[in-house]
């Protein structure tokens, strides 16, 4: 596989500041070593910039940055179809509003192939917010809302595809407000929260929702959130909610993903290495990443399921 690093440094989906420095903390960490070790090639696109965007406020009074939240959709919906062609694209975030161009950016792509477009949200939150409904007013909150066409992002780029809600599965929710729980009701996402995972442990929805990819033929995009997994394994995140995914359950998903072969772009968003313990959470989301790419311990002959 030829893996395209897009740095997307967007600190502008929320109010606390420090994900800006995630794309080179994943460098630090090693990101392009550890793909290389497995037989990859990598090419790394550097640290792209938001375009320019003029825009008046939106209606809704408490929404933070809107042009450059704007302006970063704009670059990263552009550089996901620049990408794709070629290999597959990993955006190194930056914070979740960088979703909103990687995502609708990917969507383009599989439409202008002929392919259904899935996507796999790894997250504590549903991110299903619009500008109108997010009371936090943090556009980290509405990539979701984006990409599957609700009213309210009359500014941002227009989708040259939407998403259908159906082809997205979320794993790991444990925070969702009033108006996301609405939305989830009324709209038909595949929502695993952190009970069915107790109840039914994590492998049986993900191989559920992957049976889905596979038999439409579809390409899939994974969003992993920091959050996704348990503060106590990954604390450099500013949204941190407890019972998160643990490591183990983070390597089973990437592994899973890994042999089933449909994974054509990947989102690592939300780190905020000012936060972060000596690099740990840096190196975790790293060291997901090598086992999604085939970073295995055991080979696993079928003999030794017999
Ligand atoms: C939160 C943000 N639900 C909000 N979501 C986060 O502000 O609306 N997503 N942190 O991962
Ligand atoms: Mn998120
Ligand atoms: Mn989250
Ligand atoms: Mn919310």
């Amino acid at each position: 596989t030829h893996c395209i690093l897009i740095g997307a440094p967007v600190d502008c989906g929320k109010r606390r500041r420090g994900c800006l420095m995630g794309p080179d903390a994943y460098r630090t960490a090693g990101l392009a070593e550890a793909i290389t070790a497995l037989g990859h090639s990598v090419e790394d696109l550097g640290n792209l910039a938001p375009a320019p965007v003029d825009v008046a406020p939106h209606r809704n009074p408490k929404v933070h940055a809107l042009a450059e939240n704007i302006g970063w959709t704009q670059t990263l919906m552009a550089a996901a179809q620049e990408a794709a062609p070629r290999g597959l694209p990993i955006f190194l975030g930056g914070d979740h509003a960088l979703a909103l161009g990687s995502v609708a950016g990917m969507a383009a792509h599989a439409a202008s192939q002929d392919r259904p477009f899935f996507a796999l949200w790894l997250d504590a939150h549903s991110d299903i917010h619009t500008p109108d409904t997010t009371d936090s007013g943090n556009l980290h909150g509405t990539p979701v809302g984006y990409v599957i066409g609700r009213d309210g992002f009359d500014a941002f780029p227009p989708l040259p595809a939407r998403v259908d809600p159906a082809n997205i599965c979320m794993i790991g929710l444990r925070s969702v407000d009033g108006a996301e729980h609405a939305a989830l009701l009324d709209i038909n996402v595949d929502v695993v929260d952190m009970r069915v995972i107790d109840e039914s442990g994590i492998r049986t929805p993900l191989a559920a929702f992957l049976d889905r990819v596979q038999a439409a033929n579809g390409m899939l995009h994974v969003s992993l959130d920091v959050d996704f997994l348990d503060p106590s394994v990954a604390p450099a995140v500013g949204t941190t909610v407890p019972g998160g995914a643990t490591v183990r359950e983070g390597h089973l998903v990437m592994e899973m993903l890994c042999d089933s072969g449909l994974v054509t772009s990947l989102d690592l968003v939300e780190l905020n290495p000012f936060l972060d313990d000596r690099g740990k959470t840096a190196s975790l989301m790293v060291d997901l990443t090598a086992s999604l790419l085939g970073r295995r311990v055991f080979d696993r002959p079928t003999r030794s399921h017999a």
